[in-house]
């Protein structure tokens, strides 16, 4: 049984994609990534000088519990490292029969997402999209334009976020800057294995 909550409203600012009230604002800098990207030396280097904020979460946290649902925000900057835009984590759920909803805001990226069984699939975002993520696809989001990436998403409060083999050999491809056209190629350290 799900605790019994009140209901309440929120404002979510279209522009910035800052929720308000919100009682979990999570912020990721370079140095909460590092081994993520694959130039090690551009991503020390610009720890180094200044340790860039990547991008902002703002989460409504409700009980972590079955039935209940979180809404949350994510911004993301523009910007690359090494010729590798930035992008989130990105993450399998705890438990990975829960699914996610992604509504695009403003700004243009991608999608990533695989599965366990080495299915990939990169789907577009912008303003009005709308992604189904279903249970078992770990996803991170990429922002390959000139303008801060932001997105709406809505998921179980029980699923939880299991980050681990991603931070360890990230998706099957990575979105690079070819010629100023963002391209999927081959993530190296998965060809390694
Ligand atoms: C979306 C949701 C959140 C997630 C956030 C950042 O807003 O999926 O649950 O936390 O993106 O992604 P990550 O946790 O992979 O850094
Ligand atoms: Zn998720």
């Amino acid at each position: 049984m799900a605790d019994l909550i009140s209901p309440f409203t929120m404002r979510l600012d279209f522009q910035r994609g800052v929720l308000d009230p919100c009682n979990n604002v999570i912020e990721r800098h370079l140095s909460d990534m590092r081994g993520m990207y694959l130039d090690e030396a551009a991503t020390e280097e610009a720890i180094e000088g200044g340790d860039p904020l990547l991008y902002e979460v703002y989460q409504y946290d409700v009980p972590f519990e079955t039935g209940q649902l979180l809404v949350v925000t994510s911004i993301i900057q523009p910007g690359k490292l090494g010729d590798e835009y930035y992008m989130t984590k990105g993450h399998f759920h705890e438990k990975e029969d829960r699914a996610e909803v992604y509504l695009g805001l403003g700004g243009q990226g991608h999608l990533l997402l695989e599965t366990r069984d080495g299915e990939f699939k990169a789907l577009p975002v912008e303003p009005g999209t709308v992604t189904y993520i279903p249970p078992y696809w770990a996803h991170r989001m990429v922002n390959t334009g000139q303008e801060e990436l932001v997105f709406f998403g809505v998921f179980p409060a029980d699923a939880g976020h299991n980050y681990d083999e991603i931070e360890k050999r990230g998706f099957a491809k990575v979105v690079v800057d070819r010629d100023g056209e963002p391209t999927l190629v081959p993530n190296p350290k998965r060809e390694k294995r």
